[in-house]
């Protein structure tokens, strides 16, 4: 992992810790890319030598040993909700978190199903603990995740069908659709049928015709393999 501290120790810029196929990385990248943000992109490999996010001089940044963190000038922010968050606040256009809180609310609420209800089951050090600590072969693991990813789908289906345009909220990109699209993403990596949710398909073909997500998807990422 390179060191990103200069000569009188004060970090440059901003600057993205993430892995390719991280979904809660691909989030930030997704907002980072809307708001056109130029940053440093600096890979953190989720499995090369047992992990770099375990690495001290990674942990130092975040302390959970996980992607994404971003490093603004001297500010170090972990968390993909938290930093959607601040980018958000400091650079304004395009918002991605609406004022009224009739409309942010329920923005939140997507971004919750996915960041609290579905991701984490999918995450590489559940997998590893499920595998390692509780005997779960391959398949007893790939059926854990797709029973928990398939039950977020069903939720998110039931609200958007109510709320979304082309996007989760209408005609214009929020944060939901930071947070669907990587999800979308992952499903078809664990080989989740997203066929019976038409709403999610339609937001993510949506989403995947403008440039800020498709340069924010894993395969256009230096470290994608
Ligand atoms: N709630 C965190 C989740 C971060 C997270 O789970 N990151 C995963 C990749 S998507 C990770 O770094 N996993 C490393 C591991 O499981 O060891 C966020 O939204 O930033």
């Amino acid at each position: 992992m390179r060191c990103l501290l200069k000569g009188n120790g004060v970090p440059f810029g901003m600057v993205l810790y993430s892995y390719f196929r991280s979904s809660a990385s691909y989030r930030v990248r997704c907002a980072l890319h809307l708001k056109a943000i130029e940053f440093e992109y600096v890979p953190i490999h989720l499995v090369k030598e047992g992990g770099e996010q375990f690495k001290p001089e990674y942990k130092m940044l975040n302390s959970m040993s996980q992607v994404p963190t971003i490093v603004d000038g001297d500010f170090v922010l972990a968390e993909s909700m938290a930093i959607i968050q601040y980018i958000d606040s400091k650079w304004k256009e395009p918002p991605l978190f609406p004022k009224s809180p009739k409309q942010w609310a329920p923005i939140l609420q997507v971004c919750e199903v996915i960041n609290s209800g579905m991701q984490p089951y999918q995450n590489a050090i559940v997998m590893s603990r499920l595998e390692k600590q509780y005997g779960f072969d391959e398949g007893k693991r790939t059926e854990w995740v797709r029973f928990f990813m398939s039950r977020g789908l069903e939720s998110l289906e039931k609200i958007l069908s109510k709320t979304s345009g082309k996007y989760c909220f209408g005609n214009e990109v929020t944060a939901a659709d930071c947070f669907l699209v990587p999800q979308i993403f992952s499903a078809d990596r664990f080989k989740v049928d997203v066929g019976p949710y038409k709403t999610l398909q339609k937001v993510y073909e949506n989403c995947e015709k403008l440039s800020a997500f498709q340069n924010a998807h894993p395969s256009k990422q230096v470290d994608f393999q």
